[in-house]
């Protein structure tokens, strides 16, 4: 039994045993999320006995206080300080300051604004070329032939991979998403085949594998300014090949999916291309495409005046902070005009996504291709969920695309 009656008021923390790991729960994680906003600030989880934060309030609270809620025990629900982690920590993901800060300032520069902007000719080329192509096909499934083709048709070149194998880092970033949640069946079946994909990455991040122009090069040079030492770029590389894809996928797919699903607010971006980039930020509150991440208590402390012990990991619930009603009216309306600056669909603080001018731009050309070319998506078969540990999104999206006359 999950839900109010499972949430008891013996203790000054209410205890819930939902499993926001379950594929229940990814099927429709929204009567979950608002059990745990209304249960009180903070809840445990008696499943896996931590504490949980899914009121707006409290998530933004937790992100933007590093000090106490630390990442250097892992982002995840294993503690590193209890056990191994499952792989080499992260150098930007999985520590706090002054380690945090270092690579951090490198990936910073790497995909700055002015960096992104000069990739910006290229992605809207791509983006008009594969919505043409898509035109001309008329039906489709929106997530491998699109959410997915799009950003591995970019996103490998920014980086200056090789053309081999790019598939895989789908495979890799299923692994890792998982890898932050419980040991559970989504978690074994996506490292089942890892060997190959694990030792693919590993390669393609070493700096003899990276062209010249993009990222990978750049944080390799990082290192011959002495800003990271040999060893570490690598590593920054596999933080950019992890995190700068199956996350764009479960965003354009969220995209895509509230377009579909609400074409009167296709209509609107029709009419005004200029809106696709405020489609595209919806999208991203209104599904969140990473529902999750956990921290750490570094100390004794408190959460809304609920005493919190030292040594606590925390889950956020980013999904369930980005519709508290506490914080946004009429929250489960995708809604492209909306104001939804403060959204924690890309984090906050420190952490906050170093990759989401790159991702906003992935965003922008394809939706803004599809409001100059498309009338509208019309959702053909029933859409099918992914289950991650981590990532909201479709597995499968049948649509047909009409072309605008
Ligand atoms: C935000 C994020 C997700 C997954 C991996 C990493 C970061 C990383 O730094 O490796």
């Amino acid at each position: 039994m999950t839900g109010v009656a499972a949430v008891s008021a013996t203790g000054a923390v209410p205890v819930s045993d939902a499993d926001p790991f379950s594929a229940a729960f990814f099927e429709n994680p929204h009567p979950i999320h608002d059990e745990l906003r209304e249960a009180g600030p903070v809840v445990r989880l008696s499943r896996y006995g931590v504490l949980a934060v899914a009121r707006h309030e409290q998530v933004h609270a937790v992100l933007n206080d590093w000090r106490t809620f630390s990442s250097a025990r892992g982002a995840g629900l294993a503690d590193f300080a209890k056990e191994k982690p499952w792989r080499l920590p992260s150098l930007v993901l999985e520590t706090d300051p002054p380690l945090h800060d270092r690579t951090r300032r490198v990936l910073d520069r790497v995909l700055s604004p002015a960096a992104i902007r000069r990739l910006r000719t290229e992605f809207a080329r791509a983006a008009d070329a594969l919505i043409e192509e898509l035109l001309e096909r008329g039906s489709f499934d929106a997530i491998p032939d699109l959410a997915e083709a799009y950003p591995l048709s970019v996103f490998p070149d920014a980086v200056g991979m090789p053309r081999e194998n790019r598939r895989y880092l789908l495979p890799y970033g299923n692994m890792v998403f998982n890898s932050f949640g419980p040991r559970n069946a989504f978690f074994e079946e996506a490292v089942k085949d890892a060997e190959p994909v694990i030792a693919w990455v590993q390669a393609q991040s070493q700096r003899a594998a990276l062209a010249p122009e993009g990222f990978g090069a750049a944080i390799h040079a990082a290192a011959d300014a002495g800003e990271l030492t040999p060893e570490e770029a690598p590593l920054v590389v596999r933080s950019v090949l992890t995190a700068g894809v199956d996350t764009t996928v479960s965003g354009l797919g969220a995209a895509l999916y509230c377009l579909a699903r609400f074409p009167e607010q296709f209509a609107r971006l029709r009419a005004d291309p200029s809106l696709a980039r405020a489609a595209f930020e919806e999208a991203v509150r209104y599904e969140s495409p990473v529902q999750t991440f956990f921290r750490t208590t570094t100390r004794d402390t408190e959460i809304a005046g609920v005493p919190v012990g030292e040594g606590e990991k925390v889950l956020m619930f980013l999904g369930a902070a980005n519709r508290d009603p506490r914080r946004w009216e009429r929250p489960e309306e995708y809604d492209i005009g909306r104001a939804n600056a403060g959204h924690v669909g890309f984090g906050s603080g420190i952490h906050g996504c170093v990759g989401q001018v790159l991702a906003r731009l992935e965003g922008e050309v394809v939706l803004g291709a599809l409001a100059r070319k498309a009338a509208g998506i019309e959702i053909t078969g029933p859409a099918r969920r992914r289950y991650n540990n981590t990532l909201r999104g479709l597995a499968s999206l049948p649509v047909r695309l009409h072309r605008a006359a």
